[in-house]
């Protein structure tokens, strides 16, 4: 008898598991973006109702490609310590929801004002400043009735509650937000090493980790399991940035689809401004390094999570 679709989806992410001898990594990724963009496709539906508008802006930005970082690593830290992918799927959707609306929201002429983003010409571009704007809200929103809605056989409801509110954390004022407040505060401002970090552990690092002592949660870790991956959430938030600093000196707009050298023309500190592109990538690779060593006592199961810190820093994109 044929298999069903969720027992088909589960043959086929089983046949690249974490620990099977033969791991490739861009065949994981393949696998786990196509798991994560499906369940996507699924929460935010496009429906023939007054105000549909909203919900195709809604799918515009969040249908635009993207690296699925986030949801990926909550999907790989949930392997990690023994959990399946749907033990981690709703919130998977849920970050990929907030990271969208945040670069919804950050493109906007009253941020930073961009044209473009995945790209694509941005959210604002398209639908206009208000819809972008409730765009934007709507994701954030129905993020975390998304979450609230997830079903794990690892981990029980106060578990579940545990990570809504850190996800609320990593995201609101503790988090995104004050971190983005912080960076436009301080553009055109001196800026120490020290503020910077404390700077991009919020913008950015929150959610990584979130994604990764979320997933791990959910996946039923313990708590020197938790402690393990909060060392190599914290780590790899801030190696992703330092990566993003260089990309932005590096790279060209048509390699990253959004526009490039900005930071710069922002007068905004960034890691190759304070220390040099040179100490900025060893820095990179050192923080990689302490990200993959903290995995030390996980098996073959973490091999993604370890082959993604180095793909972080490798990226060209
Ligand atoms: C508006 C509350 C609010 C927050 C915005 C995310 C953010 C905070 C700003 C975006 C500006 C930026 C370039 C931040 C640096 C790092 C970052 C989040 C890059 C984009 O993330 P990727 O590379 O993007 O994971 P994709 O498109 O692959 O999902």
């Amino acid at each position: 008898m044929p298999s069903s679709g969720p027992a088909r989806t589960a043959k086929r992410l089983a046949q690249n598991s974490p620990g099977s001898a033969a791991f490739d990594l861009q065949h994981y990724l393949k696998q786990r973006v196509q798991f994560v963009e499906q369940a996507l496709d699924r929460a935010v539906i496009c429906r023939d109702v007054p105000g549909a508008r909203l919900l195709e802006a809604m799918r515009y930005s969040l249908t635009a490609g993207g690296k699925r970082l986030r949801p990926i690593l909550a999907i790989a830290s949930c392997e990690a310590v023994g959990g399946d992918p749907e033990d981690a799927v709703g919130l998977a959707c849920a970050l990929e929801m907030i990271h969208t609306y945040s670069l919804i929201h950050d493109d906007l002429p009253c941020m930073d004002d961009d044209d473009l983003r995945r790209g694509r010409p941005t959210n604002h571009k398209v639908y206009g400043e208000a819809m972008a704007t409730l765009a934007g809200d709507a994701l954030l929103t129905d993020a975390f009735k998304v979450l609230a809605r997830t079903r794990s056989k690892r981990a029980d409801a106060a578990v579940i509650l545990e990570v809504v509110a850190e996800l609320s954390d990593a995201a609101g004022s503790a988090g995104m937000v004050i971190g983005q407040a912080l960076d436009i505060m301080s553009e055109g401002q001196p800026t120490d090493l020290d503020t910077l970090e404390y700077l991009h552990a919020r913008k950015t690092g929150a959610l990584f980790l979130a994604s990764v002592r979320g997933g791990g949660r959910l996946g039923g870790a313990d708590p020197a399991q938790l402690q393990a991956l909060t060392e190599y959430g914290s780590a790899l938030g801030l190696a992703f940035q330092v990566r993003d600093d260089l990309l932005d000196v590096e790279a060209s707009t048509e390699q990253l689809g959004k526009r490039t050298h900005k930071d710069d023309a922002h007068g905004k500190a960034t890691y190759p401004a304070l220390i040099g592109v040179e100490k900025s990538r060893a820095f990179a690779h050192e923080l990689v390094d302490r990200a993959i060593g903290a995995l030390a006592a996980f098996d073959g199961r973490a091999e993604p999570l370890r082959r993604i810190a180095s793909f972080v820093v490798e990226r060209a994109l």
